[in-house]
C-alpha cells in the first residue's frame, strides 16, 4: 500500500485547540489528526479568520457598484435621530431587511430547488420514464392527492370506486411541478395549515402565488432602487419563506416519501467510528436523495458485495454526513458518519474510499483534503462542480439513476487497495433510534378513539408533558461543535419539554446519545421520561433532514386539530430552536416557523444589531400580526430557558397551567415523603 500523500507544510502559526473546537470526542481526535498531518480543518481557519464586523451587524450593503456602503452602529448607540444611510439615502433598516430578505430567498431556492427536483423525478416515475424509482408509499399519495386537486376517487355506474393509481400520480405530479410557476392562484400546501392561520396570511397578503415567483420578487424589491420600507421587504420575506415551508421544502419531502418510503422509527449507529476499516467505505453527503436512495441500493446488490470481496473487503459500509445522511438514515438505517463539521474529518480518516457529494452544506475545502488521501471525490450534480482536477464528475440523471449508482460504488471498491498507510478512525460511535414523522408520532402518541394525537395533547394538558420544542439546525465553526444542540436539548428534556429535531442537530442528538428510549431515564423530567417510558419512544425524536422541518409544521397542525390546546399553531406551548445555526436555509426556515405563529429563538448571533429598529419589529412586532417571533439566545442554558418561559406563557393562557403545578407538587410530596 502506498504511502498517503501529505500535504505541504502550510503557514498556520495558529491551530484550533481540539477542546475547545468540539464536545465531541471523535471530532477532538481527528482535529489533533489532522495537524499532526499538517491538513487545515474548518477549525484551524476559524481561529485565523475572523468575521467581519460590520458584517455581522447586517448593515453592509453591497448590491449597487457605489458601495460597498457601512453603516456601523455608532460605539454609544443611537442618540437622537438615526441619521446613517448609504450613497443612495438607504437607512441600516433598508439594508438590514434587505440583507436578511435574500438569505430567505436562497434558502428558499436551495430548499424548493431540491424539492423541484425531487418533482421532476416523480413526474418521470409517473410516465413511466424511469424504473429505478417506484411508488412506495401509496398511502401518501392519496393523502396529498386532493391538496393538488387529484381526485382519489372514479364514479362508475352511479359507484365510487378507487381511482387508478398511476392516473393519481401522474395528476398528482403534474400538479406538483405547476406549483414553481404556475401563473394564477396560490400554493396548494397553504391550505394544509390551521384555518385562523391561513386567515392570518390572507389578511396580510402573504399567501405565496408560486415558489420561483416569490424568490424573485425579493431579488427584484432587494436590489438597488427598489423596496425602500423594511416593513414591506420582510413581508415579502415571509410570502418567500411560505413558499419554502409550505410549498418547495413539503413537496419534497412527500414526494421523497411516496417514492422512497415514510421513515418509520429504525435503529442505527451514528459517529465516525461507523466507518469500517476493512470495508469500503463510502460516505454520501448534501441533501437530495434522489441519488443516495440508489447507491444504498447498488452497495447492498450481492453483485456489489461480492465485487467488494473480489478486491479483499469484508464488504461495504455506507455511511452519510449532513441531511443527505438524514434521509437515508430515516429509510433505510444507513449510519451518519457525523455532522457539517464533521466532513473533511471523514475523509481525514485515511479510511473513505470515495465521498459523494450533491448540493449544499458541502465545503469547497474537501477537495484540498482529498487530495493527500486516497479518496475519490466524486461530484454529481450539473449545479454543484469541483475546479480541482481530483474531483470526478459523473453526473446524475433520474433515467439511467442506478446505472449512475453501481458506476460510484464501483469506483469506490476499485479504490479500496490505493489506501495509503495513515488510517485512523476513530473508535467512538453511539445507538439511536430515528425515523419518526408525523405518521409515527401518531402511532406512537395517538389515541384510538378521540382524534389523531390526542395521548400527545392529553399529556400536555395534564403537564407530564410541558411542552414541545423543534430544535433544528447546522453546526457553526464559530461556537463550539455540538455544545449548544446538547445543552439546549438536555435542558429541555430535563424540563419535560418533548424535542422534535432534524438536520445536523439531528445528527448531533444521536452522536450524543439522546436519540435513545433509554434517554429518558437519565436526562429527562419525571413527567416525559413516565409517558417516554410507557409508550417506549426517546425524548428526542429524530424527524428527518432539513426539508423535513415540514414535518414539524405539519405534526403541529395536528395537534392544534387534536383539540384542547388552542385553535391555531401560535396557541400551542412550543417553540423552536436553532442554537448553532450558520446556513441561509435557517433564515428561511426560521422565518417560516415565526411566520406560522412559532416563537423561534436562534444561537450563537443574528446579523440585525446594526439595524435596532428593524430588530425589534423581528423579535416583537411580528408577534402581534402571526403569533411568532424571533430571538437570539448564545448562552445555550438561557436560551432553553426563553423557550420555557413562552411554552409555560402559552399553558398559562391555554388555562393549563394549574395542571402542571399539580404534578409538580406530588413529585414533591413523593420526594418529602422519601418516596423517589
Ligand atoms: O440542510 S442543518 S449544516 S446539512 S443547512 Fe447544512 Fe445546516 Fe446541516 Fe442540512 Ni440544514
Amino acid at each position: 500500500m502506498a504511502e498517503a500523500k501529505k500535504a505541504p507544510a502550510a503557514k498556520a502559526p495558529k491551530l484550533a485547540d481540539p477542546m475547545e473546537a468540539s464536545i465531541e470526542v471523535s471530532t477532538q481526535e481527528m482535529i489533533r489528526r489532522a495537524q499532526q498531518l499538517n491538513i487545515d480543518t474548518v477549525f484551524d481557519r476559524a481561529v485565523t479568520m475572523k468575521p467581519c464586523a460590520i458584517g455581522l451587524q447586517g448593515i453592509c450593503c453591497k448590491n449597487c457598484a457605489m458601495g460597498p456602503c457601512r453603516l456601523p452602529l455608532p460605539k454609544d448607540g443611537i442618540q437622537g435621530e438615526d441619521t446613517r444611510k448609504g450613497l443612495c439615502g438607504a437607512t441600516a433598516n433598508t439594508i438590514c431587511a434587505r440583507n436578511f430578505a435574500r438569505m430567505v430567498a436562497a434558502g428558499t431556492a436551495a430548499h424548493s430547488d431540491h424539492g423541484r427536483a425531487v418533482a421532476e423525478t416523480f413526474l418521470s416515475v409517473a410516465r413511466k420514464e424511469t424504473e429505478d424509482y417506484k411508488i412506495k408509499d401509496p398511502a401518501k399519495l392519496l393523502q396529498i392527492a386532493p391538496y393538488f386537486g387529484v381526485e382519489t376517487k372514479i364514479e362508475v355506474d352511479g359507484e365510487m370506486l378507487d381511482r387508478d393509481l398511476d392516473e393519481i400520480a401522474l395528476g398528482v405530479a403534474e400538479a406538483a411541478v405547476k406549483e414553481w410557476g404556475k401563473p394564477e392562484g396560490t400554493l396548494a400546501y397553504l391550505q394544509r395549515a390551521p384555518k385562523p392561520l391561513i386567515e392570518k396570511w390572507e389578511k396580510m397578503g402573504v399567501m405565496s402565488r408560486n415558489i420561483d415567483r416569490e424568490i424573485v420578487d425579493t431579488m427584484h424589491r432587494t436590489a438597488m432602487g427598489v423596496d425602500q420600507d423594511y416593513k414591506n421587504i420582510i413581508k415579502q420575506a415571509t410570502r418567500t419563506s411560505l413558499a419554502d415551508g409550505w410549498g418547495g421544502a413539503m413537496i419534497g419531502t412527500d414526494l421523497q416519501d411516496v417514492m422512497f418510503g415514510s421513515p418509520s422509527p429504525l435503529q442505527a449507529e451514528a459517529n465516525l467510528g461507523i466507518m469500517k476499516e476493512d470495508h469500503v467505505n463510502i460516505i454520501v453527503h448534501g441533501h437530495e436523495p434522489l441519488l443516495s436512495e440508489m447507491i444504498v441500493a447498488a452497495a447492498q446488490s450481492q453483485e456489489m458485495i461480492d465485487y467488494a470481496k473480489q478486491q479483499g473487503a469484508k464488504g461495504i459500509q455506507l455511511g452519510g454526513i449532513c441531511c443527505t445522511a438524514n434521509e437515508v438514515l430515516q429509510r433505510h438505517g444507513v449510519p451518519p458518519a457525523g455532522t457539517f463539521l464533521q466532513q473533511e474529518l471523514a475523509i481525514i480518516t485515511g479510511a473513505c474510499d470515495a465521498m459523494v457529494v450533491d448540493v449544499q452544506c458541502i465545503f469547497q475545502n474537501l477537495a484540498n483534503v482529498a487530495k493527500c488521501f486516497h479518496t475519490k471525490l466524486i461530484t454529481t450534480h450539473p449545479i454543484a462542480k469541483m475546479e480541482q482536477d481530483n474531483v470526478v464528475h459523473i453526473e446524475f440523471d433520474e433515467h439511467y439513476a442506478m446505472q449512475d449508482a453501481k458506476r460510484i460504488v464501483k469506483m469506490a471498491i476499485d479504490n479500496y487497495n490505493e489506501r495509503g498507510a495513515d488510517i485512523m478512525i476513530p473508535q467512538h460511535k453511539a445507538t439511536q433510534i430515528a425515523g419518526f414523522g408525523v405518521e409515527s408520532i401518531q402511532y406512537h402518541l395517538g389515541g384510538s378513539f378521540r382524534g389523531d394525537y390526542f395521548t400527545l395533547n392529553d399529556n400536555i394538558i395534564n403537564g407530564r408533558i410541558r411542552g414541545i420544542a423543534g430544535v433544528v439546525g447546522c453546526n457553526n465553526a464559530r461556537t463550539k461543535h455540538n455544545e449548544e444542540h446538547i445543552t439546549v436539548i438536555k435542558e429541555l428534556i430535563k424540563n419535560d419539554v418533548i424535542v422534535l429535531t432534524t438536520g445536523c442537530s439531528a445528527i448531533a442528538a444521536g452522536i450524543h446519545g439522546l436519540l435513545t428510549p433509554g434517554a429518558a431515564a437519565v436526562h429527562c423530567g419525571p413527567g416525559l421520561a413516565e409517558v417516554c417510558e410507557t409508550v417506549g419512544i426517546p425524548p428526542v425524536l429524530h424527524l428527518g433532514s432539513c426539508v423535513d422541518n415540514t414535518r414539524i409544521l405539519l405534526a403541529a397542525t395536528e395537534v392544534v386539530k387534536a383539540g384542547g390546546l388552542g385553535d391555531d399553531i401560535c396557541d400551542l406551548p412550543a417553540a423552536g430552536s436553532a442554537p448553532e445555526w450558520m446556513s441561509e436555509k435557517a433564515i428561511a426556515i426560521g422565518q417560516y416557523f415565526v411566520s406560522s405563529g412559532v416563537y423561534t429563538v436562534f444561537g450563537y448571533h443574528m446579523p440585525l444589531e446594526g439595524a435596532p429598529e428593524f430588530k425589534d419589529y423581528l423579535y416583537k412586532e411580528m408577534e402581534n400580526i402571526y403569533g411568532g417571533k424571533w430571538d437570539c439566545e448564545p448562552d445555550p442554558i438561557k436560551h432553553a430557558h426563553k423557550m420555557i418561559a413562552h411554552i409555560d406563557k402559552k399553558r398559562k393562557e391555554l388555562g393549563i397551567d394549574k395542571a402542571r403545578e399539580r404534578v409538580l407538587m406530588d413529585m414533591a410530596d413523593r420526594q418529602a415523603l422519601g418516596m423517589e
